[in-house]
């Protein structure tokens, strides 16, 4: 790991291609793993190209890892978790792979630094590999390139995927689309935060940890638990064959660590059962296929020449009544597809 990232400060700019980056990757080569990471996150669309190259090259050789998302509201206590129940996984003869929300976004309090050095422990491991995922742009810091980039984690070898991400309404149905499992990270006492937002989040949750139930706060923690067992109830069946779990958790005492690994783990084995896994990874691919379309037909149609150019007018047209909206849009619909 040392030397590679010698590499990197000494040739800031060679630029290795697809073929180096593909062999690098399947070797287990970080730095090369978090390069094409880079790239698919780039904006610029020759790097958009080389990522894809790449990307294409990688499915075709990858092992499925087990995909785990682990949401929660900032503060939730979610890195801490992740590099305690990491270490445990690792424990195990395992590897694993953290993608981790950049929080220094806009939602969310903290710096990359900050994080990663919560992280520490994990990061020094030669059998972790931890890398904060910009989230430009998106609620919750998860978007179609985390699909990408675990992609790219499977292909490096990695037995397990961890994903982090702020709970924030929309991002999580598109994590429900990258990752196999969900578990929710709620602070003890928050279970009035059910009515609200965090109903959607709920849903698509597979089990729920409630963090922190150490020191002041193991009290009221057995009372939040049976909340949550209560709000899970009313919840949609998600997977017809699994029971969602509500378990306490401690990330300074260790606390159900295990426990929730357990759970995972159980998890796992049901869903391989009559190929349920693989069936909904099928569906994910098919969602995420349409998620992806919709946003490059869009960013197509914004940045097509007769659409930028009719674009003021129709505005204007339909903000002095003299066209309907959906006249406006029909106008510049057609404007989009005269030149296809
Ligand atoms: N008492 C206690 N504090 C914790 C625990 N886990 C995390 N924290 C603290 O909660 C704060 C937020 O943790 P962090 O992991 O950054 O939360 P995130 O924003 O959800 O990733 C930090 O100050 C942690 O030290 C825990 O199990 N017990
Ligand atoms: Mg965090």
């Amino acid at each position: 790991m040392i030397s590679s990232h010698l590499h990197g400060k000494l040739k800031p700019y060679h630029n290795p291609d697809v073929d180096t980056v593909v062999s690098g990757i399947m070797n287990g080569d970080r730095h090369m793993l978090s390069r094409a990471i880079t790239l698919i996150e780039s904006q610029k669309p020759e790097h958009e190209q080389k990522a894809h190259e790449i990307l294409d090259r990688c499915l075709s050789k990858k092992k499925s890892a087990l995909r785990i998302g682990i949401t929660g509201s900032p503060g939730a206590g979610k890195s801490t978790f992740i590099e305690a129940i990491g270490e445990l996984i690792i424990s195990q003869g395992l590897t694993l792979a953290v993608l981790a929300i950049d929080p220094s976004s806009r939602q969310s309090k903290g710096s990359i630094l900050g994080d990663k050095a919560r992280m520490e422990r994990l990061t020094g491991k030669k059998e972790a590999f931890i890398r904060p995922t910009a989230s430009s742009g998106y609620l919750g810091g998860t978007s179609p390139k985390t699909h990408e980039a675990i992609v790219l984690c499977e292909a490096a070898g990695y037995d397990v995927v961890i994903v982090e991400t702020v709970g924030v309404g929309q991002s999580e149905v598109l994590v429900d689309t990258m990752v196999d499992f969900i578990l929710l990270l709620m602070l003890p006492g928050s279970g009035d935060e059910l009515q609200g937002i965090k109903r959607g989040i709920m849903e698509i949750a597979d089990s729920i940890a409630i963090t922190k139930t150490d020191g002041d706060q193991s009290g009221i923690a057995g009372i939040s638990r049976a909340e949550f067992e209560a709000a899970l109830r009313m919840m949609p069946v998600k997977h017809i064959a699994w029971h969602r779990e509500v378990m306490l958790t401690s990330a300074l005492t260790g606390k159900g660590i295990t426990e929730v690994w357990q759970n995972i783990t159980d998890f796992f084995a049901v869903m391989r059962e009559n190929d349920t896994l693989e069936k909904r990874r099928r569906e994910q691919l098919k969602s995420l296929l349409y998620t992806v379309l919709e946003e490059m037909l869009k960013k197509e149609f914004f940045s097509h020449p007769d659409v930028v150019d009719a674009k003021a007018t129709i505005e204007q047209k339909v903000l002095s009544s003299e066209i309907s909206p959906f006249s406006g849009a029909k106008t510049l619909i057609e404007a989009f597809s005269r030149r296809l």
